[in-house]
């Protein structure tokens, strides 16, 4: 087999590729986007063809190559389910393995904490943790749902049990070490050897970091696999030409299981909430779709912005206010909404049917 680490200087970032020589099948685990024809150069001159493009979480310090990948090479993408990512390919789950070259396989362990839907991947003895657990230290928690009680127990229940030599090779260094093992984490870890659950909370919540360079153009992005505003209907046109190419979780499954967990109401339930308030009313919908026509008092935040703004806005501030929100059509908004309900939001409502029946009923307000 063909395992190479690679590294972005910009953001200290590694890069892995497992590939198998023969039989010609790759994986890319958190390539870099500005790395993407040294990536293609290293796929061809290996003769190689990438199979999934897959992220240990959504980045907040680079953008991902993922989309890029899957336009230029036809690749899979995938994501954890819980990152709200829901333009990627796959929708990756605790559990799920990638079959890849005959018998090889990459599995997936669920490690929450850096941030809700961060994942580590093993294959044969090889961890990859992303910033799950770095050498020496581990992912900030104060950003993307992330929690560093949750953190401790991903790393002291589900990767400190794994076998003493298994490798551990981390999404970044920032002192140029390449790779450790589990021993030595467990053991030697500044961090978490011989720290209680209480004392490494206490740790990460006093660490006070300057915010990621990159954070408000990285997150956004990376929820599209990478991609611009203009490049993602082509990646939504890829997503639904792509067969299914394992049983995880599709988009409209998201959809349908969110809608099972929120409350809908229709638009003219919606006027007469707006009329009587106090209500915040959300645009979930892109800034483009926004600027071309919207409801009156709507606060515009686009779907992958939503986590990551919630803790800045004053109209957000009152958890058990009510909250409406609305997209195109109904969908985006359930998810939001159901984002909002798990962030501890009391009383979130979605508009069925959006600002398409939102308009039709002006409409007909209109010939009334
Ligand atoms: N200086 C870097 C900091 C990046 C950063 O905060 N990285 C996150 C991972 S996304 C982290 O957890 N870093 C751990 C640390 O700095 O100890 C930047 O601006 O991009
Ligand atoms: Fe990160």
């Amino acid at each position: 087999m063909l395992f190479k680490q690679l590294f972005d200087q910009e953001t200290w970032t590694y890069t892995y590729l497992i590939a198998d020589p023969v039989g010609k099948d790759a994986i890319f685990i958190d390539p870099v986007n500005t790395h993407i024809d040294e990536y293609i150069e290293l796929l061809e001159a290996h003769g190689l063809q990438l199979k999934y493009s897959l992220e240990t979480h959504v980045h907040a310090d680079h953008i991902t190559a993922s989309g890029l990948l899957r336009q230029r090479l036809g690749a899979h993408t995938g994501v954890s389910g819980l990152c709200g990512a829901e333009s990627a390919d796959i929708q990756i789950q605790d559990g799920d393995i990638f079959q890849f070259a005959g018998n090889e396989q990459l599995r997936v362990i669920a490690t929450p904490g850096h941030t809700r839907g961060s994942i580590s991947f093993l294959w044969r003895d090889r961890l990859f943790t992303g910033d799950s657990l770095l050498i020496g230290g581990c992912g900030r928690t104060d950003f993307q749902g992330g929690d560093a009680g949750v953190l401790y127990d991903s790393i002291t229940q589900r990767l400190f049990t794994l076998p003493d030599e298994t490798l551990v090779y981390p999404g970044h260094d920032y002192q140029q070490r390449w790779v450790s093992c589990i021993m030595q984490e467990r053991t030697t870890n500044p961090r978490l050897a011989g720290k209680s659950r209480e004392q490494f909370i206490e740790i990460m919540n006093t660490l006070n970091l300057p915010k990621p360079r990159l954070i408000d153009e990285a997150v956004p992005a990376n929820r599209y696999c990478g991609l611009d505003e203009n490049e993602r209907q082509d990646a939504v046109a890829h997503r639904d030409a792509t067969p299914p190419v394992r049983a995880t979780t599709k988009t409209e499954d998201l959809v349908a299981e969110a809608k099972r967990h929120i409350v809908e109401i229709d638009v003219a339930k919606s006027k007469q909430l707006l009329e009587e308030g106090p209500i915040t009313l959300i645009d979930t919908r892109e800034e483009s779709e926004y600027a071309q026509g919207h409801i009156e008092q709507a606060l515009l935040i686009p779907r992958g912005m939503l986590e990551f703004k919630v803790g800045n806005m004053p109209e957000l501030a009152d958890q058990s206010k009510t909250v409406l929100i609305y997209c195109r059509s109904g969908n985006r908004s359930a998810l939001a909404a159901q984002t909002l309900q798990q962030l501890g939001y009391t009383h979130v409502l979605s508009m069925a049917g959006g600002f398409e029946a939102w308009k039709k009923s002006q409409a007909s307000d209109r010939t009334v």
